[in-house]
């Protein structure tokens, strides 16, 4: 049994299911801009449409609410509030998001409203985007319109989700929005989106005394591809690069010393005092190990490198591992000092099949979601203080660079028709929650 008060929750992300792109005076964002570039995205995918959740969220709080979800992390797409970045807000921007936290509300269920989950306005990337230290300033300003709007009912707030895999992919390898390839850019997009957290941390405390601020991070379990010396350097620093650069400083007030001369140039006078504000929890995603090479070529000199052969893998290529949850949590909690932990993302990516009566029995996610919740579970009595679990996701969406390929939800969604239909996961989740609470 998990501990009175868990918080039971579900996540997604603004531009991975709203759709409605030009509704309502939003601006683009540079996931529009890359899915419309010809060849980005798998089958030419793009989130125009998406699962219509700006039009269609009161059935996904219904879905919620019927799961008996206790909590509900969403995104705020920041080119809905303000279009041009900074500067005149959309008030219909803000509207959509004060409804749907009034619907949470009205189910019982507590809103997390995360401020960043990768869709910056183009607007602002044509002026360099996070590459630029100018973006961290303009994210707080942001952050400060959201919570003068919905602070009086959103209560938990994160400031980015995932920066180092943004920066990683984004900015690194170009894999991701807005395309950007490079180390030097990579670095500054990692050290802004820590400085632009910083800066939003003190605007969200000037706005709620009462409000409970983190960020979140993909927090990974490395382990060398094979029994190398070189493989555990690697490992080093990539688990420097990968787990630290981005939650580091912000508890810290440091970079991991394996990576702390690549930064060191970017560093300018109080940066690092302004990272490290107080906050309140650790928000971490995890999916599964990562066996990590040395790859002198590689981006940073270390890379992805092959699993050992007789580990299972999702539908996306990842390893299942649930021990890795239980080691990176206690491994999270004991070098940043027990700090308040939530499992903001897990979940997995299967090709469902969809039987004749429209059910589909995802049994290989339901197993992946049973095994993680035991693993997380066990790293309480280890002494790590997690206090709640958000499945990825709600909903099937768009998975960036594979688009509608890859389907990570425990409610179905048919992107013609854009119905919705449980998942046996679901129903699963819903009963063990049930569970949960009864005792
Ligand atoms: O879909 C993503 C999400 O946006 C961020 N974390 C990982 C998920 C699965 O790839």
């Amino acid at each position: 049994m998990f501990p009175e008060n868990f918080v039971w929750g579900a996540s997604t992300s603004s531009y991975q299911i709203e759709g409605a792109v030009d509704v309502d005076g939003r601006g683009k964002s540079i996931w529009d801009t890359y899915s419309h570039t010809p060849g980005r995205i798998k089958n030419g995918d793009t989130g125009d449409i998406a699962c219509d959740h700006y039009h269609r969220w009161p059935e996904d709080v219904e879905l919620l609410a019927r799961g008996g979800f206790t909590a509900y992390r969403f995104s705020v797409a920041w080119p809905r509030i303000l279009p041009d970045g900074a500067g005149a807000v959309e008030q219909r921007g803000l509207d959509f998001y004060d409804r749907l936290v009034d619907g949470l509300a009205s189910r019982g269920i507590t809103p997390w409203l995360c401020l960043y989950h990768w869709d910056l306005p183009q607007v602002l990337q044509d002026k360099g985007g996070w590459v630029s230290r100018v973006t961290a300033q303009t994210f707080a300003d942001y952050a400060a319109v959201v919570a003068k709007r919905l602070g009086d009912r959103v209560k938990h707030w994160a400031t980015f989700n995932e920066p180092n895999v943004h920066a990683m992919f984004g900015y690194g390898d170009g894999s991701h929005a807005p395309g950007v390839k490079g180390l030097p850019n990579m670095l500054a997009a990692m050290h802004h989106q820590n400085l632009g957290h910083g800066r939003a941390v003190q605007a969200l405390r000037a706005e709620g005394t009462d409000f409970r601020v983190g960020s979140i991070v993909a927090l990974q379990r490395i382990r060398p591809s094979a029994d190398r010396d070189e493989d555990r350097r690697a490992v080093e620093r990539f688990d420097a690069m990968w787990n630290g650069a981005c939650l580091d400083p912000l508890k810290l007030g440091r970079y991991p010393d394996a990576v702390a001369a690549d930064f060191a140039p970017l560093i300018m006078a109080d940066d690092l005092v302004t990272m490290h504000q107080p906050i309140d929890f650790v928000g971490m995603n995890f999916y599964g190990p990562i066996y990590a090479q040395d790859a002198p070529a590689s981006l940073f000199g270390a890379w992805f490198g092959p699993r050992p052969s007789d580990m299972p893998v999702t539908a996306m290529g990842w390893p299942v591992d649930p021990t890795a949850l239980t080691e990176q949590l206690i491994r999270v909690s004991e070098r940043y000092d027990r700090p308040d932990i939530y499992v903001t993302e897990n979940g997995a990516c299967y090709d469902d099949t969809v039987g004749t009566d429209g059910t589909v029995h995802d049994q290989a996610r339901l197993a992946y979601l049973r095994d993680h919740l035991n693993a997380a579970q066990r790293a309480i009595p280890a002494g790590v203080n997690l206090r709640g679990y958000f499945v990825w996701s709600l909903l099937d969406n768009f998975e960036w660079s594979e688009g509608f390929s890859r389907r990570f939800g425990i409610v179905r969604v048919d992107f013609n028709t854009l119905r919705r239909t449980p998942k046996a996961s679901y129903q699963w989740l819903s009963e063990f929650f049930a569970r949960q609470k009864r005792r």
